[in-house]
This record gives structure tokens, sequence and C-alpha cells, in this order.
């Protein structure tokens, strides 16, 4: 009996290595053509949240030809530029690349100026009537000369 349970045991072993030496080979296979890295993409979206701890953006984009369907994710941003200047709710065109195998954020063009900012954080804008993400307060409304 105790020799049945040590055969299992083994048995386990070896299954758990062979199967982890199997993932271990697959990352070795070429990565699909649409993520390779340093290729760029285009699409337009609109930008539904933003998670500033994680400097990542989730917007609801259209279809990005060659990578992938119509969705609402979340993205990384290359840099705190981009991140900043992406409104919530507004509209634009997004350029994403592919780096260390993931599509991230690395430009933006939006249709129109955000309309909202926090009298606070100066770095809160947004498209729509609402409250500043960092303070709490509302956004006022403003015009741009
Ligand atoms: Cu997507
Ligand atoms: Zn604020």
């Amino acid at each position: 009996m105790k020799n049945l349970a040590l055969l299992i045991l083994f048995a386990t072993l070896f299954l758990g290595q062979s199967v982890s030496s199997r993932v271990h080979h697959s990352s070795f296979l070429p990565s699909p053509d649409s993520m390779v890295n340093g290729s760029i993409y285009h699409a337009k979206a609109v930008v539904k949240k933003k998670l500033r701890a994680d400097k990542k953006i989730i917007i609801k984009h259209e279809r990005i030809k060659g990578l992938m369907e119509a969705m609402t994710m979340a993205f990384p941003v290359a840099d705190s530029t981009i991140f900043d200047s992406c409104a919530i709710g507004s509209k634009g065109l997004f350029t994403f690349q592919i780096v260390g195998g993931y599509p991230v954020i690395t430009a933006a063009h939006f249709d129109k100026l955000p309309q909202y900012v926090c009298p606070m954080h100066p770095d809160e804008l947004s498209n729509k009537p609402g409250s500043c993400s960092q303070c709490g307060m509302p956004l006022e409304k403003r015009k741009w000369n």
C-alpha cells in the first residue's frame, strides 16, 4: 500500500514535470504575425475609464484591422502625457504598438477638446460632466480660447 502511494506520487511528479516542459517549449514557437513587436495599428476608440494606478485606459475600440475585433478593453499607455491627454468620453484615433507581445497605446488624436477639468487637478480632463477621480470635486466646464 505504501509502495502504491509512492508510485502515484512519482507518477504525479513525472507528469507535472513533462507538462511544465511542454509549456516551456511552446514559448519558443514564433509569435503570430499580429503580435510582432514593433508592429503599429490604428483604430478609432472612445475613452471609457482611466486606471491611474495601473497606467491603463479602458477604451471601446472599433475593429483593429489585423489585430482584433471591436471590443471594450484596457490597454497600457506608453507614457503619462498620453494618459493625461485621454479625457473620459473623448473619441479619437488611437495608435497601438506591440511591445513585449502586447498592444500598448503610443498615441491618441482626438476629434475635439475636452470640456471639463478638475479645479484642483489640471490633468483630470473629461468630455462629460462628473467628479474628479483623484479628489472627488465636481469637474468645471471650460471654454478654451
Ligand atoms: Cu481589444
Ligand atoms: Zn481633482
